[in-house]
């Protein structure tokens, strides 16, 4: 085993920290305020290369590992895990293309990302959240195409994407097996964005709603066959999963220096309270959850890169990585006292931030199905 990083991965890591300290840092505060990236932020991130890291070479991408790819969003979880969601969201659009896509697909989505547009991935609906199953949105077939109908809800980038990927039943009897993916353009007539969520935390990232208003879309745009859509958007949550799971190991580890750097800074009693063995019992805790959560993290990559089955690693440091995140900067706040719960220090926003981590892209509840469904049967 060996726990080095290669001279590339340490370039990666050392690229993310440059643009979290200039582009992400100073900003960071009047992003959360106003929930909203400031404008060229997406521009930057484009330019340092970022947007399209599953993009294989062959497609004019970077054609990164996972564990490289998961070094690159665990520093830019230590900058806003909201912001690298939204940059996260086209890795979990291009998935289900990579997954099934065709040749003509696979351009399609690939060139729109290399060309620092955002893609945005539509799954989830009011009553399909755990439930990817029971998608309501129908795709009725019409010749050659298919006419979507429905809404779609949470979508992360949704008001700000030029691409889609798409789920509707085109067969409401077959349930599940009726579960079809799609790719869709934004401009696309029928197809709007609704309203725009006020979330507690991750609030630079954008969430809207989406309408899908009979909008039409040409057999050669769905994704594998008809049918397999619900195997096609498993396959993309295993993938993306280890990702999320980087994002709150990089959340973590920013309050947990946070929190160090203000213990040792704060007197009382006439001493700094890091010297006080309650405060560093919670140090060490926070600490060791970190590195456990970062191991469970690299696991996961290493055995997709290695082409292994991952999917309950995948899970399983999805779940960790976001319970972490949740407890640490909780810890945090609670080292910092009553200077945590205020907005001028940032831990009470990485507070925030990591609760959607246990929330979304399958709850921490969903993941510890599938952990023990993998274990028992
Ligand atoms: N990879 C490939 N195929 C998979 C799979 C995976 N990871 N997980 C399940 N499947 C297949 C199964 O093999 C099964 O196929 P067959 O019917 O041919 O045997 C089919 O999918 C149904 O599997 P299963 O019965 O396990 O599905 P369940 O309905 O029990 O649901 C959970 C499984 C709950 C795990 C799933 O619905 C889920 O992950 N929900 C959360 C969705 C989510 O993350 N939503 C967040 C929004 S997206 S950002």
């Amino acid at each position: 085993m060996d726990f080095n990083l290669t001279p590339d991965q340490i370039a990666f890591k050392k690229m993310a920290q440059e643009l979290v300290a200039k582009e992400i840092t100073p900003y960071i505060r009047e992003m959360d305020e106003k929930s909203e990236m400031r404008p060229g932020l997406i521009q930057k991130f484009h330019e340092a290369g970022i947007l399209n890291l599953v993009v294989p070479e062959e497609y004019d991408g970077p054609g990164l590992d996972a564990l490289s790819i998961a070094l690159i969003y665990e520093e830019l979880g230590k900058g806003c895990a909201g912001i690298a969601t939204s940059a996260a969201a086209n890795a979990l659009a291009s998935y289900p293309v990579v997954v099934a896509g065709t040749e003509e697909q696979k351009r399609k989505m690939f060139d729109t990302i290399n060309d620092g547009k955002l893609a945005a991935f539509a799954l989830t609906e009011p009553n399909a959240g755990s439930d990817a199953g029971g998608v309501s949105t129908s795709a009725t077939r019409d010749g050659e195409y298919y006419v979507l109908n429905g809404t779609k809800c949470f979508i992360t980038n949704g008001g700000i994407s030029d691409i889609y990927t798409v789920f509707a039943n085109a067969r409401k009897s077959a349930g599940i097996r009726g579960l079809t993916a799609f790719i869709v353009d934004r401009n696309t007539p029928g197809f709007s964005v609704g309203k725009k969520e006020d979330k507690m935390g991750m609030r630079p990232s954008n969430t809207t709603e989406l309408i899908l208003d009979n909008v039409r879309v040409h057999e050669s745009m769905r994704i594998g066959r008809e049918g397999e859509g619900f195997k096609i958007a498993m396959k993309t949550l295993d993938a993306a999963r280890p990702l999320v799971g980087a994002v709150g190991v990089g959340l973590a580890d920013a309050a947990l220096q946070a929190a160090c750097k203000y213990a040792k800074e704060r007197q009382q009693f006439g001493k700094p309270i890091a010297s006080f063995q309650l405060v560093q019992g919670m140090i060490a805790d926070m600490a060791m959850a970190v590195e456990t959560a970062r191991l469970m993290v690299y696991k996961a990559c290493w055995l997709k890169d290695q082409g292994k089955d991952y999917k309950l690693e995948s899970a399983m440091a999805k779940c960790l990585a976001a319970d972490v995140a949740m407890k640490v900067t909780t810890d945090a706040v609670q080292i910092m006292g009553g200077y945590g719960y205020m907005k001028e220090y940032p831990v009470e926003k990485m507070m925030r931030d990591a609760k959607l981590l246990q929330i979304y892209e399958g709850t921490n509840q969903i993941q510890r199905l599938v952990v023990a469904n993998s274990i028992l049967y």
